[in-house]
Protein backbone atom coordinates (compact mmCIF):
# COMPACT_ATOMS: atom_id res chain seq x y z
CA UNK A 1 0.00 0.00 0.00
CA UNK A 2 1.30 3.33 -0.92
CA UNK A 3 1.60 5.98 1.80
CA UNK A 4 -1.05 7.94 -0.08
CA UNK A 5 -3.42 5.35 0.06
CA UNK A 6 -2.58 4.11 3.65
CA UNK A 7 -3.55 8.08 4.76
CA UNK A 8 -6.58 7.92 2.88
CA UNK A 9 -7.43 4.50 4.56
CA UNK A 10 -6.87 5.86 7.66
CA UNK A 11 -9.14 8.53 7.35
CA UNK A 12 -11.70 6.78 6.29
CA UNK A 13 -11.43 4.06 8.67
CA UNK A 14 -11.30 7.36 11.66
CA UNK A 15 -14.14 9.25 10.11
CA UNK A 16 -16.69 6.29 10.99
CA UNK A 17 -15.37 5.14 13.81
CA UNK A 18 -17.21 5.75 16.72
CA UNK A 19 -16.98 4.62 20.37
CA UNK A 20 -19.86 4.38 22.90
CA UNK A 21 -18.55 5.90 26.60
CA UNK A 22 -20.11 4.07 29.86
CA UNK A 23 -21.38 6.17 32.37
CA UNK A 24 -20.56 4.56 34.87
CA UNK A 25 -17.02 5.09 33.83
CA UNK A 26 -17.26 8.77 35.43
CA UNK A 27 -18.37 8.27 38.60
CA UNK A 28 -16.57 6.26 41.77
CA UNK A 29 -16.31 2.38 41.47
CA UNK A 30 -14.04 0.28 43.30
CA UNK A 31 -13.11 -3.63 43.57
CA UNK A 32 -15.10 -5.23 46.38
CA UNK A 33 -12.45 -4.41 48.81
CA UNK A 34 -13.17 -1.12 48.29
CA UNK A 35 -13.18 2.11 46.52
CA UNK A 36 -10.74 5.25 46.09
CA UNK A 37 -12.84 8.12 45.76
CA UNK A 38 -11.57 10.99 43.52
CA UNK A 39 -13.01 14.11 44.47
CA UNK A 40 -13.73 14.98 40.81
CA UNK A 41 -15.76 12.23 40.14
CA UNK A 42 -19.07 12.46 38.56
CA UNK A 43 -22.17 12.47 41.31
CA UNK A 44 -25.13 13.45 39.29
CA UNK A 45 -26.45 11.73 35.92
CA UNK A 46 -25.38 15.64 34.45
CA UNK A 47 -22.33 15.23 35.53
CA UNK A 48 -21.66 12.29 34.14
CA UNK A 49 -23.28 13.33 31.12
CA UNK A 50 -21.15 16.65 31.10
CA UNK A 51 -17.44 14.43 31.63
CA UNK A 52 -18.55 12.52 28.72
CA UNK A 53 -19.48 15.38 26.88
CA UNK A 54 -15.33 16.14 27.50
CA UNK A 55 -14.39 13.47 26.05
CA UNK A 56 -16.58 13.62 22.79
CA UNK A 57 -15.66 17.13 22.97
CA UNK A 58 -11.82 16.91 22.49
CA UNK A 59 -11.88 13.58 20.16
CA UNK A 60 -14.50 13.73 18.15
CA UNK A 61 -15.50 10.18 18.10
CA UNK A 62 -18.21 9.81 21.05
CA UNK A 63 -21.53 11.05 20.60
CA UNK A 64 -23.16 8.85 22.84
CA UNK A 65 -23.33 7.37 26.22
CA UNK A 66 -24.27 4.21 27.57
CA UNK A 67 -26.88 4.59 30.59
CA UNK A 68 -27.11 1.88 33.46
CA UNK A 69 -31.12 2.24 34.50
CA UNK A 70 -30.97 1.98 37.99
CA UNK A 71 -27.85 4.42 38.24
CA UNK A 72 -28.62 6.78 35.73
CA UNK A 73 -32.75 6.51 35.38
CA UNK A 74 -33.92 5.22 38.85
CA UNK A 75 -37.10 6.27 38.27
CA UNK A 76 -37.09 4.62 35.15
CA UNK A 77 -39.02 6.36 31.98
CA UNK A 78 -40.05 8.91 34.22
CA UNK A 79 -36.34 10.18 34.07
CA UNK A 80 -36.07 9.91 30.10
CA UNK A 81 -36.77 13.93 29.54
CA UNK A 82 -33.98 14.44 32.25
CA UNK A 83 -31.52 12.17 30.50
CA UNK A 84 -32.39 14.17 26.95
CA UNK A 85 -32.41 17.20 28.31
CA UNK A 86 -28.69 17.04 29.81
CA UNK A 87 -27.48 15.23 26.90
CA UNK A 88 -28.65 17.81 24.66
CA UNK A 89 -26.80 20.64 26.90
CA UNK A 90 -23.47 18.33 27.17
CA UNK A 91 -23.95 17.32 23.09
CA UNK A 92 -24.05 13.89 23.54
CA UNK A 93 -27.13 11.49 23.21
CA UNK A 94 -28.20 8.48 25.13
CA UNK A 95 -26.29 5.34 24.43
CA UNK A 96 -27.22 1.72 24.89
CA UNK A 97 -29.08 1.26 28.00
CA UNK A 98 -28.47 -1.22 30.60
CA UNK A 99 -30.80 -3.12 32.43
CA UNK A 100 -29.73 -4.18 35.95
CA UNK A 101 -31.42 -7.38 37.30
CA UNK A 102 -28.50 -8.09 39.46
CA UNK A 103 -27.86 -5.72 42.15
CA UNK A 104 -31.97 -5.89 43.89
CA UNK A 105 -31.91 -8.13 46.91
CA UNK A 106 -34.51 -10.58 45.47
CA UNK A 107 -31.83 -11.62 42.86
CA UNK A 108 -29.68 -13.62 45.02
CA UNK A 109 -30.22 -16.80 43.18
CA UNK A 110 -30.57 -15.13 39.99
CA UNK A 111 -33.08 -13.45 37.94
CA UNK A 112 -34.49 -14.96 34.58
CA UNK A 113 -32.46 -17.54 35.78
CA UNK A 114 -34.17 -17.84 39.27
CA UNK A 115 -36.61 -21.05 40.33
CA UNK A 116 -38.75 -18.25 41.95
CA UNK A 117 -41.42 -17.76 38.85
CA UNK A 118 -42.26 -14.23 40.45
CA UNK A 119 -38.67 -13.00 40.63
CA UNK A 120 -38.18 -14.20 36.91
CA UNK A 121 -41.15 -11.86 36.60
CA UNK A 122 -40.10 -9.28 37.91
CA UNK A 123 -36.75 -9.08 35.70
CA UNK A 124 -39.09 -9.27 33.01
CA UNK A 125 -40.57 -6.38 33.86
CA UNK A 126 -37.48 -4.34 34.59
CA UNK A 127 -36.21 -5.78 31.13
CA UNK A 128 -39.82 -4.41 29.42
CA UNK A 129 -39.26 -1.29 31.58
CA UNK A 130 -35.51 -0.31 30.17
CA UNK A 131 -36.85 -1.07 26.30
CA UNK A 132 -39.46 1.50 27.22
CA UNK A 133 -36.56 3.79 28.12
CA UNK A 134 -34.45 2.85 25.36
CA UNK A 135 -37.61 4.16 23.20
CA UNK A 136 -37.95 7.32 25.41
CA UNK A 137 -34.75 8.54 24.69
CA UNK A 138 -33.94 7.18 21.05
CA UNK A 139 -31.68 4.67 21.95
CA UNK A 140 -31.16 2.00 19.74
CA UNK A 141 -30.34 -1.35 21.53
CA UNK A 142 -30.53 -2.68 25.06
CA UNK A 143 -27.76 -4.19 26.28
CA UNK A 144 -28.29 -7.28 28.95
CA UNK A 145 -25.53 -8.68 30.94
CA UNK A 146 -26.69 -11.45 33.57
CA UNK A 147 -25.02 -12.12 36.77
CA UNK A 148 -27.16 -15.26 37.07
CA UNK A 149 -25.48 -18.75 38.11
CA UNK A 150 -24.72 -20.59 40.68
CA UNK A 151 -21.80 -21.33 43.31
CA UNK A 152 -22.02 -24.73 44.04
CA UNK A 153 -22.36 -28.13 41.61
CA UNK A 154 -25.87 -29.39 42.52
CA UNK A 155 -27.56 -26.55 43.60
CA UNK A 156 -29.42 -25.20 40.73
CA UNK A 157 -31.06 -26.83 37.54
CA UNK A 158 -28.76 -25.75 34.69
CA UNK A 159 -31.28 -26.65 31.97
CA UNK A 160 -34.81 -25.18 33.79
CA UNK A 161 -32.57 -21.90 34.36
CA UNK A 162 -31.77 -22.23 30.28
CA UNK A 163 -35.40 -22.34 29.20
CA UNK A 164 -36.23 -19.84 31.81
CA UNK A 165 -33.65 -17.53 30.16
CA UNK A 166 -34.83 -18.24 26.60
CA UNK A 167 -38.61 -17.31 27.92
CA UNK A 168 -37.45 -14.31 29.52
CA UNK A 169 -35.70 -13.04 26.70
CA UNK A 170 -38.34 -13.77 24.33
CA UNK A 171 -40.60 -11.65 26.07
CA UNK A 172 -38.16 -8.80 26.17
CA UNK A 173 -37.67 -9.01 22.21
CA UNK A 174 -41.32 -8.71 21.76
CA UNK A 175 -41.15 -5.66 22.96
CA UNK A 176 -38.61 -3.89 20.57
CA UNK A 177 -39.53 -1.41 17.92
CA UNK A 178 -38.54 -2.98 14.43
CA UNK A 179 -35.47 -0.35 14.32
CA UNK A 180 -34.41 -1.83 17.80
CA UNK A 181 -31.84 -4.42 19.15
CA UNK A 182 -31.40 -6.30 21.91
CA UNK A 183 -27.80 -7.28 22.65
CA UNK A 184 -26.97 -10.68 24.97
CA UNK A 185 -23.59 -10.31 26.43
CA UNK A 186 -21.39 -13.66 28.23
CA UNK A 187 -19.28 -13.92 31.25
CA UNK A 188 -17.13 -16.69 31.95
CA UNK A 189 -17.39 -16.33 36.03
CA UNK A 190 -18.16 -13.59 38.41
CA UNK A 191 -19.83 -13.18 40.68
CA UNK A 192 -21.14 -17.15 40.12
CA UNK A 193 -18.32 -19.02 40.75
CA UNK A 194 -19.31 -22.44 39.88
CA UNK A 195 -22.02 -22.01 36.52
CA UNK A 196 -22.95 -19.00 34.85
CA UNK A 197 -26.36 -19.22 33.33
CA UNK A 198 -24.77 -17.05 29.66
CA UNK A 199 -21.22 -18.40 29.90
CA UNK A 200 -19.94 -18.02 26.80
CA UNK A 201 -20.62 -16.87 23.08
CA UNK A 202 -22.08 -20.19 22.30
CA UNK A 203 -24.69 -19.42 25.30
CA UNK A 204 -25.34 -15.96 24.38
CA UNK A 205 -25.78 -16.55 21.00
CA UNK A 206 -28.37 -19.62 20.97
CA UNK A 207 -30.35 -17.09 23.90
CA UNK A 208 -29.81 -14.30 21.10
CA UNK A 209 -31.21 -16.30 18.11
CA UNK A 210 -34.02 -18.24 20.53
CA UNK A 211 -34.79 -14.77 21.96
CA UNK A 212 -35.48 -12.92 17.97
CA UNK A 213 -34.58 -11.58 15.17
CA UNK A 214 -33.19 -8.37 16.77
CA UNK A 215 -31.17 -10.28 19.28
CA UNK A 216 -27.24 -9.97 18.60
CA UNK A 217 -23.73 -11.23 20.86
CA UNK A 218 -22.14 -8.37 22.66
CA UNK A 219 -18.56 -9.52 23.25
CA UNK A 220 -17.33 -8.27 26.39
CA UNK A 221 -13.56 -8.26 25.53
CA UNK A 222 -12.51 -8.76 29.54
CA UNK A 223 -15.18 -12.17 29.39
CA UNK A 224 -12.96 -14.79 28.12
CA UNK A 225 -10.21 -17.20 29.70
CA UNK A 226 -7.07 -16.57 29.54
CA UNK A 227 -5.57 -17.17 26.34
CA UNK A 228 -9.10 -18.14 24.24
CA UNK A 229 -9.03 -16.72 20.72
CA UNK A 230 -11.54 -13.77 20.67
CA UNK A 231 -10.91 -12.56 17.48
CA UNK A 232 -12.12 -16.46 16.10
CA UNK A 233 -15.28 -15.51 17.64
CA UNK A 234 -15.48 -12.06 16.42
CA UNK A 235 -14.74 -13.66 12.85
CA UNK A 236 -17.31 -16.55 13.35
CA UNK A 237 -20.19 -13.65 14.84
CA UNK A 238 -19.16 -12.17 11.78
CA UNK A 239 -20.00 -14.66 9.59
CA UNK A 240 -23.32 -15.69 11.17
CA UNK A 241 -24.28 -12.28 11.22
CA UNK A 242 -24.72 -11.89 15.25
CA UNK A 243 -21.77 -9.54 16.15
CA UNK A 244 -23.89 -6.99 17.85
CA UNK A 245 -21.51 -4.47 19.60
CA UNK A 246 -18.51 -4.65 21.71
CA UNK A 247 -17.75 -3.85 25.66
CA UNK A 248 -13.91 -2.86 25.33
CA UNK A 249 -11.52 -3.19 28.23
CA UNK A 250 -8.31 -5.14 28.64
CA UNK A 251 -7.12 -7.79 31.29
CA UNK A 252 -4.28 -9.37 32.78
CA UNK A 253 -6.21 -12.25 34.96
CA UNK A 254 -9.75 -11.70 35.21
CA UNK A 255 -12.31 -9.04 34.69
CA UNK A 256 -10.33 -6.35 35.27
CA UNK A 257 -11.33 -3.89 33.10
CA UNK A 258 -8.45 -2.00 32.60
CA UNK A 259 -8.21 0.31 29.95
CA UNK A 260 -8.43 -0.96 26.48
CA UNK A 261 -4.51 -1.96 24.91
CA UNK A 262 -2.54 -1.51 28.14
CA UNK A 263 -1.71 -5.46 28.33
CA UNK A 264 -2.13 -6.96 25.17
CA UNK A 265 -3.08 -3.98 22.15
CA UNK A 266 -2.14 -6.82 19.55
CA UNK A 267 -5.35 -8.57 20.89
CA UNK A 268 -7.41 -5.80 19.76
CA UNK A 269 -5.64 -4.83 16.86
CA UNK A 270 -6.16 -8.67 15.81
CA UNK A 271 -10.09 -8.13 16.40
CA UNK A 272 -10.53 -5.00 14.41
CA UNK A 273 -8.58 -6.77 11.63
CA UNK A 274 -10.74 -9.19 11.59
CA UNK A 275 -14.26 -6.75 11.02
CA UNK A 276 -11.89 -5.12 8.47
CA UNK A 277 -11.23 -8.01 6.45
CA UNK A 278 -15.06 -8.96 6.84
CA UNK A 279 -16.13 -5.92 5.49
CA UNK A 280 -13.32 -5.41 2.89
CA UNK A 281 -14.23 -9.65 1.48
CA UNK A 282 -18.35 -8.79 2.06
CA UNK A 283 -18.51 -4.97 1.02
CA UNK A 284 -20.66 -4.28 3.86
CA UNK A 285 -20.13 -2.51 6.46
CA UNK A 286 -20.27 -4.43 9.84
CA UNK A 287 -23.28 -2.75 12.00
CA UNK A 288 -21.31 -3.04 15.36
CA UNK A 289 -21.91 -0.78 17.74
CA UNK A 290 -18.24 -0.28 19.77
CA UNK A 291 -18.49 0.60 23.37
CA UNK A 292 -16.29 0.97 26.57
CA UNK A 293 -16.89 -0.82 29.37
CA UNK A 294 -14.27 0.43 32.27
CA UNK A 295 -14.30 2.06 35.38
CA UNK A 296 -11.07 3.34 36.53
CA UNK A 297 -10.33 3.22 39.69
CA UNK A 298 -7.11 4.70 40.24
CA UNK A 299 -6.26 6.74 37.16
CA UNK A 300 -8.41 9.91 36.49
CA UNK A 301 -11.41 8.92 34.84
CA UNK A 302 -11.88 11.37 32.03
CA UNK A 303 -8.19 11.49 31.40
CA UNK A 304 -8.47 7.42 31.29
CA UNK A 305 -11.39 7.79 29.23
CA UNK A 306 -9.56 10.18 26.68
CA UNK A 307 -6.55 7.78 26.68
CA UNK A 308 -8.80 5.00 25.87
CA UNK A 309 -10.59 6.45 23.31
CA UNK A 310 -7.06 7.21 21.51
CA UNK A 311 -5.83 4.03 21.83
CA UNK A 312 -8.98 2.58 20.09
CA UNK A 313 -8.25 5.30 17.02
CA UNK A 314 -4.71 3.93 17.06
CA UNK A 315 -5.56 0.13 16.83
CA UNK A 316 -8.55 0.74 14.66
CA UNK A 317 -6.13 2.98 12.20
CA UNK A 318 -3.52 0.46 12.11
CA UNK A 319 -6.15 -2.54 11.26
CA UNK A 320 -7.51 -0.19 8.19
CA UNK A 321 -3.30 -0.28 7.26
CA UNK A 322 -3.64 -4.06 6.30
CA UNK A 323 -3.37 -4.75 2.30
CA UNK A 324 -6.42 -7.81 2.66
CA UNK A 325 -5.39 -7.92 -1.23
CA UNK A 326 -1.46 -8.70 -0.64
CA UNK A 327 -2.61 -11.06 2.41
CA UNK A 328 -5.21 -12.86 0.34
CA UNK A 329 -2.26 -13.98 -1.76
CA UNK A 330 -0.04 -15.22 0.13
CA UNK A 331 -3.12 -16.83 2.43
CA UNK A 332 -4.39 -18.54 -0.67
CA UNK A 333 0.01 -19.94 -1.17
CA UNK A 334 0.60 -20.48 2.28
CA UNK A 335 2.98 -17.74 2.28
CA UNK A 336 3.33 -18.07 6.33
CA UNK A 337 5.90 -15.56 6.84
CA UNK A 338 4.90 -13.47 4.15
CA UNK A 339 1.81 -13.62 5.59
CA UNK A 340 2.20 -13.31 9.02
CA UNK A 341 4.35 -10.02 8.55
CA UNK A 342 1.82 -8.39 6.28
CA UNK A 343 -0.58 -8.21 9.28
CA UNK A 344 2.77 -7.12 11.55
CA UNK A 345 3.63 -4.27 9.09
CA UNK A 346 0.03 -2.57 9.77
CA UNK A 347 0.53 -3.47 13.34
CA UNK A 348 4.24 -2.03 13.64
CA UNK A 349 3.18 1.46 11.16
CA UNK A 350 3.03 4.01 13.19
CA UNK A 351 -0.27 5.98 12.75
CA UNK A 352 -0.07 8.73 14.91
CA UNK A 353 0.63 11.25 12.82
CA UNK A 354 -1.96 9.99 10.24
CA UNK A 355 -4.57 10.33 12.90
CA UNK A 356 -3.08 13.77 13.91
CA UNK A 357 -3.60 15.40 10.42
CA UNK A 358 -7.20 13.37 10.63
CA UNK A 359 -7.74 15.52 13.71
CA UNK A 360 -6.24 19.02 12.36
CA UNK A 361 -8.84 18.38 9.41
CA UNK A 362 -11.43 17.84 11.33
CA UNK A 363 -11.13 21.06 13.83
CA UNK A 364 -10.17 18.57 16.67
CA UNK A 365 -7.41 18.97 18.93
CA UNK A 366 -4.34 16.96 17.47
CA UNK A 367 -3.48 15.62 21.50
CA UNK A 368 -6.70 15.60 22.93
CA UNK A 369 -5.44 15.04 26.53
CA UNK A 370 -3.10 17.67 26.03
CA UNK A 371 -5.89 19.56 24.99
CA UNK A 372 -8.16 18.21 28.07
CA UNK A 373 -5.81 19.33 30.79
CA UNK A 374 -5.24 22.70 29.16
CA UNK A 375 -8.30 23.19 29.33
CA UNK A 376 -9.65 23.83 33.50
CA UNK A 377 -12.25 21.60 33.45
CA UNK A 378 -10.44 18.87 35.72
CA UNK A 379 -9.54 21.83 38.62
CA UNK A 380 -13.23 22.93 38.01
CA UNK A 381 -15.04 20.02 39.08
CA UNK A 382 -12.72 18.98 41.20
CA UNK A 383 -13.82 22.30 43.45
CA UNK A 384 -17.44 21.59 42.88
CA UNK A 385 -17.36 17.87 43.40
CA UNK A 386 -15.11 17.58 46.00
CA UNK A 387 -16.88 17.88 49.00
CA UNK A 388 -19.94 15.95 47.60
CA UNK A 389 -17.29 13.38 47.25
CA UNK A 390 -15.87 13.43 50.62
CA UNK A 391 -19.37 11.87 51.69
CA UNK A 392 -19.08 8.87 49.54
CA UNK A 393 -18.89 5.62 50.98
CA UNK A 394 -15.75 3.51 51.12
CA UNK A 395 -15.72 0.73 52.87
CA UNK A 396 -16.38 -3.07 51.57
CA UNK A 397 -18.16 -4.30 54.78
C1 LIG B 1 -20.30 -6.73 34.09
C2 LIG B 1 -20.50 -6.54 32.59
C3 LIG B 1 -21.57 -5.56 32.26
C4 LIG B 1 -21.54 -4.36 33.13
C5 LIG B 1 -21.48 -4.78 34.58
C6 LIG B 1 -21.52 -3.61 35.54
O1 LIG B 1 -19.11 -7.38 34.37
O2 LIG B 1 -19.29 -6.20 31.98
O3 LIG B 1 -21.47 -5.16 30.92
O4 LIG B 1 -22.73 -3.66 32.90
O5 LIG B 1 -20.31 -5.52 34.78
MN1 LIG C 1 -19.49 -5.51 29.86
MN1 LIG D 1 -17.40 -6.95 32.87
Amino acid sequence: MTKHAGIDHVAKALDRFRIELPSWGFANTGTRFGKFIQPAAAVTLEDKLSDAGQVHHFTGACPTVALHVLWDLPNGAADAGRVNAAAAQYVVRAGSINPNVFEDQIYKHGSLGNADPKVRDVAVAHLLDSIEISKAVHSRDTSLWFADGSNYPGTQNIRHRKQWFIDGLRQAHGQLDPDQRMLVEYKPFEPAFYHTDIADWGMALECARQAGPQAKVLVDTGHHYQAQNIEQIVAWLLDLDMLGGFHFNDRRYADDDLTLGSIDPYQIFRIFYEIGLYEFETGKTADIAYMIDQSHNLKGKIEAMIQTVMTAQELFAKAALVDFRKLAVHQQRCELVLAENCLKDAFSTDVRPMIADWRKANGLPVDPLEAFYASGYLERVTADRAEKNKGMVTSYA
